[in-house]
């Protein structure tokens, strides 16, 4: 793997709504009126990092679970998430919801307008982030009773319950385990949905080629452009036939990064929220889920911390752990879990009414947005009891997240990464949720 391995595929057009950058999708809002945005990440394989600038964004749901509001500048959503925000234009102007694709090869975009045909400012773009060494090196996970259960196709429930060295920190649950290692993170849009086309080739292996272009992509050219001349580009854009637009776009793919590229990591987002990673005396761990977004410092980057459910899933201490490592390799282009692809595995059993909890080792260099059919999945992130209710959790780069998984109903159910290529090529699970035990064998 390289450093620029950050998305699988890219020479997308992204939408939203079914709108490309250049048709900008708008929604029409008063100045004053309050706004509720339902972000959805619908592509394939693209994470987005969203923002609107000049407003506020005030989360009050993800993945369909009311949360206490929480007042973001911006956020980054895996494939498959949702978040709802409020949102509460003041001025009599266009207000552009932009989401830049992490790999920073395009980005789509919409309008929030008082009158139709208004066109806001395009902000610069971010500089791609590129995968660090630490990220790059196989993280190893926890070992020895820390483990969990290492074969749970196997296993029987209750076979493995290791001793957890609760609460080290200061009641942050655990987040931040031996072995972590740094990473990026994930995102979505209004409906979002990419147009594919599978690379041929892996990205661009030289980062931060110079020489850009940006002819084809109006205002993506690293200086805002006013609304006059956003809009000129997009009449000359129009008038480019479809052909020539794609051939400009794909031109453009792996790209867009500046020569200033970041050779240097970022200070990772989060402010007082950042974890006790620092207290433990492990600098090099970072956190599992705060992103770096490339976002100036005192930006307030959405992280899973902050959801906090209004109706939490009623809290207990898990019944035992399960090893769910994440595996793969991005040359030769396999995905597994446990180092054996869908395929080749059996069915993960859980006893219904157990609670379970899936110890996620991110072996990869790759974001991988996790995702189980029937039942919740609740992060560790140092919440206790209101930790945060989800049906796609990411797992960054290089890093463990703890999830328990309340076994609270019955059946077989889909468990799979939500990158559809990886689910395809083998990084996926049937997990069994069985009332009698007499059938785990
Ligand atoms: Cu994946």
């Amino acid at each position: 793997m390289d450093p620029t391995d950050i998305a699988d595929v890219s020479g997308y057009t992204f939408l939203v709504n079914g709108q490309s950058p250049e048709r900008n999708y708008t929604a029409l809002a008063r100045p004053g009126e309050r706004v509720r945005l339902r972000f959805i990440n619908a592509a394939t394989s693209t994470y987005f990092d969203v923002r609107i600038p000049g407003l506020k964004m005030t989360v009050v749901q993800a993945g369909g679970n009311n949360v206490s509001p929480v007042q973001i500048d911006e956020f980054r959503i895996a494939v498959a998430e949702t978040f709802d925000v409020i949102v509460q234009p003041k001025e009599d102007r266009a207000y552009t919801i932009v989401a830049e694709s992490m790999d920073r090869t395009g980005f789509a975009r919409a309008t929030l307008a008082p009158r139709p045909g208004m066109i806001g400012q395009l902000p610069a773009h971010r500089p791609r982030r590129l995968v660090s060494m630490s990220e790059m090196a196989m993280n190893p996970g926890p070992t020895g009773n820390d483990r969990g259960t290492v074969h749970p196709e196997q296993d029987m429930q209750g076979h493995v319950a290791p001793q957890l060295p609760m609460e080290m920190g200061s009641g942050t649950g655990g987040i931040p385990r031996m072995g972590d290692v740094p990473m990026r993170g994930n995102s979505a849009m209004l409906g979002m949905k990419q147009q594919e086309k599978r690379k041929t080739k892996k990205p661009s292996s030289n980062p931060g080629m110079p020489g850009m272009k940006h002819g084809g992509i109006p205002g993506m050219s690293g200086v805002p452009v006013d609304g006059g001349a956003a809009f000129a580009q997009m009449q000359s854009a129009d008038h480019r036939s479809t052909l020539g637009m794609a051939d400009q776009v794909k031109g453009n793919s792996g790209n867009l990064a500046p020569s200033a590229a970041p050779t240097t990591p970022v200070p990772e987002q989060g402010g007082e929220d950042m974890p006790s990673v620092g207290d433990m005396g492990q600098l090099a761990m970072a956190d599992p889920i705060t992103h770096d977004t490339g976002a100036p410092l005192g930006t307030r980057v959405l992280s899973y911390r902050d959801l906090k459910p209004l109706k939490p899933y009623p809290y207990r201490r898990f019944d035992r752990i399960v090893e769910i490592r994440l595996t793969g390799n991005m040359q030769r282009y396999f995905w597994s879990i446990n180092g054996r692809k869908f395929s080749e595995a059996e069915p993960i059993t859980l006893r219904f009414g157990e609670r379970a909890r899936f110890r996620f080792i991110n072996e990869t260099m790759m974001n991988h947005p996790m995702h189980i059919h029937g039942t919740w999945m609740l992060p560790e992130v140092g919440n206790g009891a209101r930790n945060p209710m989800k049906h796609t959790v990411n797992i960054k780069p290089g890093t463990t997240l703890d999830v328990d998984i309340p076994a609270d109903a019955e059946g077989p159910w889909a468990f799979h990464c939500h990158l559809l290529y990886h689910m395809e090529t083998g990084m996926m699970r049937q997990v069994n949720v069985v009332r009698r035990t007499a059938s785990i064998h």
